[in-house]
């Protein structure tokens, strides 16, 4: 299976109309912070937010950092500060990195209050609008700044569908929003890349399809990582022939002792969405 081959049968119409909603709500916002998932900062990445965001000051924060490779996240880090932009990394489930995007938001926001601050404009709440792709953690975020749970945030993409202002301490007022994808992936890597860690529900794409080339590049990319998590041993990255070993390994066996692939594909995703088979990286940077 190449990934070239990969499809994704799309697109769901509620993405059309959180679009909408943002384009009316950037009209009030100081900044925007845009959250990628750091497993893939460059598939997460929506190339239709530059239109909806129009010239609001940007901060990008790459989420889940404690599920990526962190040697590749500090190179997207110093990728993202290249091309100047304001870049901050971070774990919502942990909280860390949380502080420091709220001064990094606060410099954002600098250039907004000190025009205010002319005006005779004081204490205003910087508006901060949260966009990102489904499932990112967006509304994680929101409700460890709040310290509650505010908004529903859970495991699934298109969980947060209305949008809301939430006020926050230290003169801040967040905006969480629905996740939006984008029409068509002009390249099915990334629509693959988005399949893996979530972003996209599994009745419109082909999961064994996906799970082979996700494990044919773990192979390639960390075969010691995989080896020792399933306590298997291979040369040459076939991913059949992987699925066929952890199977036998882990009892993936259907009557007759046919090696049962759903399942094995099912074991695979489960520990590599929940980080348990490592912390990789997707997106070369
Ligand atoms: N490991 C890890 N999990 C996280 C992190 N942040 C969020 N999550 C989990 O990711 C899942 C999705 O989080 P949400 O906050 O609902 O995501 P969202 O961006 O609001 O999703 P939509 O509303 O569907 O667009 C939840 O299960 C969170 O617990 C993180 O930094 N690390
Ligand atoms: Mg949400």
């Amino acid at each position: 299976m190449d990934v070239q081959d990969f499809k994704i049968q799309w697109f769901p119409g509620h993405m059309t109309k959180a679009r909408r909603m943002m384009e009316t709500q950037i009209k009030l916002v100081d900044v925007v912070v845009e959250m990628l998932d750091s497993r893939i900062p460059l598939s997460s990445t929506n190339p239709m937010l530059i239109e909806v965001l129009q010239n609001k000051p940007k901060v990008v924060a790459l989420n889940k950092t404690d599920m990526a490779d962190p040697a590749k996240t500090d190179l997207w880090i110093q990728k993202f500060k290249n091309n100047g932009l304001a870049v901050c990394k971070i774990d919502c489930n942990t909280g860390k990195g949380v502080k420091q995007l709220i001064t990094t938001i606060q410099e954002a926001a600098k250039p907004v209050i000190d025009k205010w601050l002319k005006k005779g404009v004081k204490n205003r709440p910087i508006r901060v609008m949260i966009v990102g792709i489904p499932n990112v953690g967006k509304s994680t975020l929101i409700n460890r700044l709040v310290g509650k749970n505010k908004v529903v945030a859970s495991d699934r993409p298109g969980v947060t569908r209305g949008q809301q202002w939430i006020t926050i301490a230290k003169g801040l007022e967040l905006l969480d929003t629905p996740g939006v994808l984008w029409p068509k992936f002009d390249d099915p890597e990334i629509g693959f890349c988005l399949a893996m860690t979530g972003a996209i529900k599994e009745d419109v794409y082909d999961r064994n399809d996906a799970v082979e080339i996700l494990v044919e590049r773990l192979a390639t990319r960390y075969p010691e990582q995989l080896k020792k998590f399933y306590g298997i041993d291979f040369d040459t990255p076939d991913p059949i022939a992987i699925m066929e070993k952890i199977g036998t390994l882990r009892g993936c066996i259907k009557a007759g002792g046919v090696l049962d692939l759903n399942k094995v594909v099912q074991l695979v995703l489960r520990d590599f969405r929940t980080a348990r088979l490592g912390r990789f990286t997707l997106d070369e940077p």
